[in-house]
């Protein structure tokens, strides 16, 4: 059997979060780079393996999976030795999926909203940066009592939400004042020592991209 392959374009927050997870289990994996910009994901070949072709991808013993969250849990299911990343605890691991849902239900779209605005009007319309409040006002409640989103261990939903909140902060850098507890975890995250590797630099190459989308959104208005 060979090595999983991850398909994936840093830019992504989240292949990004399953770099993270990858990086936490120290998992020995084949990364091909899908670029979605020059339309890499909507090739025949990758459309066989995943007609919802989105990125990440894995394929594992020739089996295909999409979803980061579906990813990461299996990766750490599969080839993790780490008992606290996605307990076994059924309490624990339903507030580790909530969190999960919640990148999936919430953090995600607002970004996607946000990417789009800054795409087609160069700029981030009220209402998204009403609904991303809203979502750094929940994450604070989250980590109100904990270090990190499921408790006071690293887990999954940490790995995962930390890869799209470090996105939705590039326009928009969280008020330590108002939003204390997640402006202290994203800065916990961020001393994780693969973060910068597996986060850092693709964040930093988005960042710069939707710069230049924006200000040629600008440009055209
Ligand atoms: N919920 C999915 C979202 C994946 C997703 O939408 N990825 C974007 C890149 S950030 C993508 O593949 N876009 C191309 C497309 O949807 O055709 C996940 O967590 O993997």
């Amino acid at each position: 059997m060979g090595k999983p392959i991850l398909y994936g374009y840093d830019i992504s927050p989240p292949v990004r979060a399953v770099l993270l997870t990858a990086n936490a289990i120290g998992l020995d994996f084949e990364y091909r780079e899908v670029n979605i910009m020059a339309g890499a994901h909507l090739s025949e070949e990758y459309l066989k393996k995943n007609p919802q072709h989105t990125i990440p991808m894995l394929e594992d013993d020739g089996k295909c999976i999409w979803d980061s969250h579906a990813i990461a849990v299996y990766l750490i299911e599969k080839y993790g030795d780490d008992k606290f990343l996605y307990p076994k605890d059924l309490y624990k691991r339903a507030i580790i999926d909530q969190r999960l849902h919640f990148d999936s239900g919430v953090l995600f779209p607002t970004f996607r909203r946000i990417v789009d605005s800054l795409r087609t009007k160069g700029t981030i319309e009220e209402e998204d940066r009403k609904r991303l409040l809203d979502a750094f006002e929940f994450l604070e409640k989250f980590l109100s009592k904990d270090l990190y989103l499921g408790g006071n261990c690293l887990t999954v939903a940490d790995l995962c939400c930390v890869a799209t909140v470090s996105s939705l902060t590039m326009n928009n850098p969280v008020d330590a004042a108002k939003f204390p507890k997640l402006n202290e975890w994203l800065q916990r995250m961020a001393l994780l020592p693969y973060y910068q590797k597996a986060n850092g630099e693709g964040l930093a190459r988005a960042a710069e991209l939707f710069k230049n989308m924006a200000s040629s959104a600008q440009g055209s208005q």
